[in-house]
């Protein structure tokens, strides 16, 4: 083991010497954004990659999930969950609505779907579901209670680049999919993100917004923001899509080790199965009452030994000063949230992380576990 820490995740990256080409043609062309040739080319590749009809590319998913709440006129009220990275209940209020905190599913930590049709309301407009880590939500329960009320349904898809859920993308779920093409990503563009969408009239729409509210250059109906991405970043994506799905087996085999080494460890529970979610974005423990630390112990005890594992996702969302104050984030309404929030950890999972590394963290746990 080296003096070196290993971090819960570190970027892919494809061979510099494949990414000169494109960067010399960016120089040539001299066109750097605003829906430049990658640009145009990278949304087609992801387009067929996922087998969905339209997607607009993003500066990163925060905004991506902004605009995508614009574009679906949400106001009032948006239910969502608490267990997931501050950006989902950001984008709802940046988009002049409410968040309503549900509590989640013990089974997978997704959204539970029964809280959500008790927390409807006439000033509900929309749902906003994350399919954490990676691991699909209960799409069909939530376009039931979603068809049935009239909501608009926008999933927070950040982790789960490449998820199939029955036979085709889990991007085909609800009336637009987010997804984060950040550096700690599966698959990263730098910064980048992208909504799916479901018909050429959504695009446009979502395209306009990210282009300040602009129709045709000369008219804005209504007021947007800058959220393009750049050829840069478009270009990279290109690139990076020939190696993701080599750089997915590699994830699936890490989380293969952890599972064969840890999934009989007393006290540990695993919210997407022991393997991890299929795209193999993260590796996401629970450290339960059998276990021979608490999380936070086991958090210290892996940091001492140079591994910086993360508590993906402590605080839950609703105990953050900005939303303490909202009436569905009290504690007493979220309690599976809020025991998750205390037991979670997500252990280093990249494409490149050596075995013994991986041996040696799971060495690790298992003697803290006794
Ligand atoms: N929705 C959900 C459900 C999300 O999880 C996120 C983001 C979003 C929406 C919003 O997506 P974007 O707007 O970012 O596209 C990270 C990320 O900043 C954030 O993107 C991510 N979720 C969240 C779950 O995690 P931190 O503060 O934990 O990341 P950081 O910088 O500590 O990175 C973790 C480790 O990764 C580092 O210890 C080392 C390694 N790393 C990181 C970066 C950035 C590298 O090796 N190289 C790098 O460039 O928040």
């Amino acid at each position: 083991m080296s003096n070196n820490n290993i971090f819960v995740t570190r970027p892919s990256l494809p061979p510099l010497d494949e990414f000169i080409p494109y960067l010399s043609r960016i120089w040539e062309a001299k066109q750097l954004s605003n829906g430049g040739p990658f640009h145009r080319e990278f949304e087609l590749a992801l387009a067929e990659y996922f087998d969905v009809e339209q997607v607009s590319l993003f500066t990163n998913a925060t905004i991506a999930l902004l605009v995508s709440l614009q574009a679906a006129g949400v106001t009032g009220e948006v239910i969502t969950t608490p267990f997931s990275f501050v950006a989902t209940s950001n984008a709802i209020v940046l988009a002049g609505a409410e968040p309503v905190f549900v509590d989640v599913d013990p089974r997978n930590l997704n959204i539970s779907a029964e809280q959500i049709e008790a927390a409807i309301t006439p000033r509900t407009s929309a749902i906003l579901p994350v399919h954490c880590y990676g691991n699909p939500c209960d799409v069909k329960a939530i376009e039931d209670i979603a068809k049935r009320h009239g909501l608009k349904i926008i999933y927070d898809a950040a982790h789960a680049f490449g998820v199939r859920h029955e036979g085709s993308s889990i991007l085909k779920a609800g009336d637009m999919s987010v997804l984060s093409f950040h550096a700690t990503k599966v698959f990263n563009t730098f910064e980048g993100g992208a909504v799916i969408s479901r018909d050429l009239a959504t695009k446009t729409r979502i395209d306009e917004v990210k282009n300040f509210g602009l129709v045709d250059g000369i008219q804005m109906p209504t007021v947007g923001l800058n959220g393009k991405m750049s050829e840069f970043n478009a270009a990279l994506g290109l690139l990076q899509l020939k190696h993701v799905g080599n750089d997915i087996k590699a994830r699936q085999r890490v989380a293969a080790i952890y599972a064969d080494r840890l999934g009989s460890v007393p006290g540990i529970k695993f919210p997407c199965g022991v393997n991890g979610p299929a795209n193999g974005a993260y590796y996401p423990i629970l450290i339960t009452d059998g276990f021979g630390q608490t999380r936070d112990e086991l958090f210290e005890t892996l940091k001492t030994n140079g591994i910086i594992s993360r508590k993906y996702f402590f605080p839950l969302i609703s105990d953050m000063e900005a939303f303490r104050a909202n009436p569905s984030a009290d504690p007493t309404n979220l309690p599976i949230a809020k025991r998750a929030a205390s037991q979670a950890i997500c252990l280093p999972i990249y494409a490149d992380i050596d075995r013994k590394t991986v041996e040696y963290i799971c060495d690790l746990i298992t003697a803290a576990a006794k």
